[in-house]
């Protein structure tokens, strides 16, 4: 056993390349792009994890958060085509569909109860919704649930919006912000490099446009997550490239509240011949993100993307939040995920309970919830 900083005996790594890295670490030093790489390439996965480990305790001790929430997916029509993508349709095939409105705020009510603090509303770029049709939904989910806060639409989805509108990305914001958006989550963001994005989701917006995007969400005080799609046809380089330019836009905003690692799931994709990712990908994608992104508050695992076996493992692993009990999950399972597409709290508290940690329901920004039999009460 080596010395480290006075709490830490530092694993013989079977990894010699760690080791400069675990002084780094111990010492709270910013990782370089090299580090990088040599994360990922390391088979040393404990070595990695231990050295996860420490940043994740240092950031939220013993904790691990999820939340009580619901996805809704207004429609699947979507003008992206995207090779990654086994959600969107064109609008001319019989199987897509679009709410109404009417039939947003009905599944928003659906299983409702007070203990709901969060929607997560995404979907496909619809060429016919524009951005009144979301400011009304939006405030009528707001008129109908006060208290929940909305996680709505992507960055890629803003951008459309505002390209579909001709307005600037700012005003295409602000106006979203008043009509009820409260944040945005962190999908679309895929993988920044061009070449790659270029053959995975060509239409989208560039990986410049999603960091200036969620710039400006930043300063107009949305707060947003951010996610990197790996297990595709990315290089270590690319992985490393992306997260490198998350963590220089929180230097500068501080706006990411959390990362989510997104395995590629090829069923039913354009890419259906690539393999899926093996636990190990998953596992050492947790722990290299959450010692590379320094001035991330948090990493999640979001089990339904991983399975909630391997996103409980992932809590010793440099994660500490495992997302919420999500509800009629559409984006993974239509890509062939198998896991449940809902979770009660008390499963959800059990898998966190048994991985040693102590389970801490927060709402969308990190607050602990504290709950009565009926009622929720924030607690600041
Ligand atoms: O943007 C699409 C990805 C994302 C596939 O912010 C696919 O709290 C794998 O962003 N295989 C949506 N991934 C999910 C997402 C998310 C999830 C949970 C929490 C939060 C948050 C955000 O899923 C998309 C895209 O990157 N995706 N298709 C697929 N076949």
């Amino acid at each position: 056993m080596l010395r480290g900083e006075k709490d830490h005996v530092l694993p013989r790594f079977s990894d010699p390349r760690l080791l400069p890295i675990s002084e780094k670490v111990v010492a709270g030093q910013r990782l370089s792009f090299d580090d990088g790489i040599a994360l990922y390439r390391s088979h040393d996965l404990l070595g990695v994890g231990y050295l996860a480990n420490i940043v994740r305790e240092r950031l939220s001790g013993n904790v691990t958060y999820y939340n009580v929430n619901r996805h809704i997916n207004p429609t699947d029509v979507c003008v992206a085509a995207c090779k990654l993508c086994a959600f969107g349709k064109q609008k001319r095939n019989p199987t897509s569909y679009t709410m109404s409105l009417e039939q947003v705020w009905h599944t928003a009510g659906v299983g409702y109860s007070e203990q709901v603090s969060e929607f997560h509303i995404v979907g496909g770029l619809h060429p016919q919704l524009g951005i009144e049709w979301f400011e009304r939904m939006f405030r009528g989910l707001k008129e109908r649930f006060p208290s929940v806060h909305l996680k709505a639409l992507t960055m890629v989805e803003v951008g459309y919006l505002a390209r579909r509108e001709k307005l600037s990305v700012r005003d295409t914001l602000l106006r979203l912000r008043d009509s009820g958006v409260d944040s945005l989550p962190g999908g679309g963001a895929e993988i920044f490099a061009d070449r790659v994005r270029r053959i995975i989701c060509d239409h989208k917006i560039d990986g410049d446009e999603w960091i200036e995007t969620a710039r400006t969400a930043h300063e107009i005080g949305l707060q947003s997550n951010a996610t990197m799609l790996y297990g595709h046809i990315e290089t270590e380089e690319d992985r490393v490239d992306h997260l490198l330019r998350l963590r220089a836009l929180q230097d500068d905003t501080g706006g990411f509240q959390t990362y989510i690692p997104l395995a590629f799931h090829p069923q039913n994709t354009p890419m259906r011949h690539l393999p899926a990712t093996s636990g190990f990908q998953d596992i050492r994608a947790v722990a290299v993100s959450r010692l590379l992104l320094d001035n991330f508050p948090h990493i999640k695992a979001y089990w339904i993307m991983m399975t909630p076996k391997i996103a409980q493992v992932a809590q010793r692993f440099g994660a500490d939040d495992i997302d919420g009990t999500v509800v009629e999950e559409k984006i993974y399972h239509d890509a062939g995920a198998t896991t449940p597409q809902a979770l009660r709290r008390d499963q959800i508290e059990r898998l966190i309970r048994k991985a040693g940690r102590e389970p801490t329901e927060r709402d969308t920004l990190y607050r602990p919830v504290r709950r009565d039999d009926t009622t929720l009460a924030i607690a600041v």
